[in-house]
């Protein structure tokens, strides 16, 4: 018999819809033996919280998160609000003895998101924030095999996550739909949105960054205040480029903006070893391209590798050999290990401690796009 576990699930935007779907659906596939129960969910918005509550099939609402954190019947906290709600619900739902699951970024500065590794730490509550991208089985592929020494000393990590859906100058700052753009709420702009996964992955995959240089832009200066109606200036960075050393010498460029006319997500990474090269693309999520450098001369090239096989990372719970997968799975793998970290006691990964260290990272590029100097981290 598996052990019901219950989620007080505080939001109900997009982020809440993934992670909803995540709960509701591990237990079908994941034999992790805990059975997650979408108990309740909290929000301001009575009518759009009903609404989000129906659809997914939570037994029950709260209008205030404060109630949801202080419910007996509660055992986790999934925080799927904008960025400056995370400190202080993380904080509460840890010294309610919940344990604590964060939507990315960790927290909008490493300034906000210490208090919130020491309170989780303090109550020894499990917590984990929710970087999606490492779960999707062809980047889990390449950590095992970069690991395993596949392609030898690592010299280049590349990455780009690009979209284009700010571009119009009519698109406004703050409120529910587009809090992204609101420095105050957000903290930044694409770096804690959009380059904090690259980086999440990269640091995953290729260790620490030892130094980093950077250039930012806003190219909106002003935008209309969802919230107090008037023109305001724009906080944050619409777009960044970023040169990293990492601490095992090899070199990163991450590159991220929503001015990219044409690409509504495109997430991509390469890595350039001495023995070998792998790249992924989120639009084609479920292939690995792949260069070996030890194959004949004659023979060598780029491969595509369909990553759907039982031996693939996550794809023995999924279907057959052939069979895709998408977007959501990452987060449903994500839940998996969550739940098997309470069964071996070991912690998925990123726990909020190792949250803060990309949360540092976003700091640094900040810093670096303001001052044009290198920074140490
Ligand atoms: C922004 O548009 C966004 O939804 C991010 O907030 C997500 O983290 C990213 O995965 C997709 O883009």
């Amino acid at each position: 018999m598996s052990k019901a576990l219950n989620i007080g699930m505080v939001g109900y935007g997009f982020m809440a819809r993934a992670h909803s779907n995540a709960w509701a659906d591990v237990a079908h596939f994941f034999d992790t033996g805990y059975r997650p129960v979408l108990k309740a969910a909290a929000a301001r918005n009575a009518s759009k919280l009903r609404h989000f509550a129906g659809m997914w099939g939570y037994e029950s609402i709260e209008s205030d998160w404060r109630t949801l954190v202080g419910r007996k019947d509660i055992d986790a906290i999934d925080i799927c609000v904008p960025n400056d709600l995370h400190a202080e619900i993380a904080i509460a739902a840890a010294k309610a003895g919940k344990m604590v699951l964060c939507e990315k970024p960790l927290a909008r500065s490493e300034a906000e998101g210490v208090p919130m590794v020491e309170a989780v730490e303090k109550a020894r509550v499990p917590n984990m924030v929710w970087y999606n991208y490492r779960r999707v089985p062809a980047v889990s592929l390449v950590k095992e095999l970069v690991a395993k020494g596949k392609i030898g000393r690592v010299f280049h990590y590349r990455a780009k996550f690009l979209q284009d859906w700010t571009i119009s100058p009519e698109v406004p700052q703050g409120g529910a739909g587009t809090w992204r753009l609101d420095v105050d709420a957000a903290g930044s702009g694409v770096t804690g949105d959009l380059i904090a996964h690259c980086l999440d992955t990269a640091i995953w995959i290729n260790g620490s960054i030892a130094s980093l240089t950077a250039m930012t832009e806003t190219f909106i200066k002003e935008r209309k205040h969802v919230i107090t109606g008037e023109v305001q200036k724009v906080g944050i960075d619409d777009a960044a480029a970023v040169l990293t050393r990492f601490q095992n010498g090899s070199l990163g460029t991450f590159e991220s903006t929503r001015y990219a006319r044409g690409h509504k997500a495109l997430y991509t990474l390469e890595i350039n070893g001495e023995h070998g090269s792998f790249a992924w693309d989120l639009h084609d999520m479920n292939r690995l391209q792949w260069f070996d450098h030890k194959v004949d001369g004659q023979l060598r090239g780029w491969s595509s590798v369909l990553v759907t096989d039982g031996d693939h990372p996550y794809l023995g719970k999924w279907w057959v050999p052939g069979l895709i997968i998408g977007y959501e799975h990452s987060f449903i793998h994500q839940v998996a290990d969550f739940l098997e970290g309470l069964n071996t006691g070991r912690p998925a990964a990123p726990t909020f401690r190792d949250a803060l260290e990309t949360t540092r990272v976003c700091d640094a590029i900040i810093a670096s796009g303001k001052s044009g100097q290198w920074v140490n981290l």
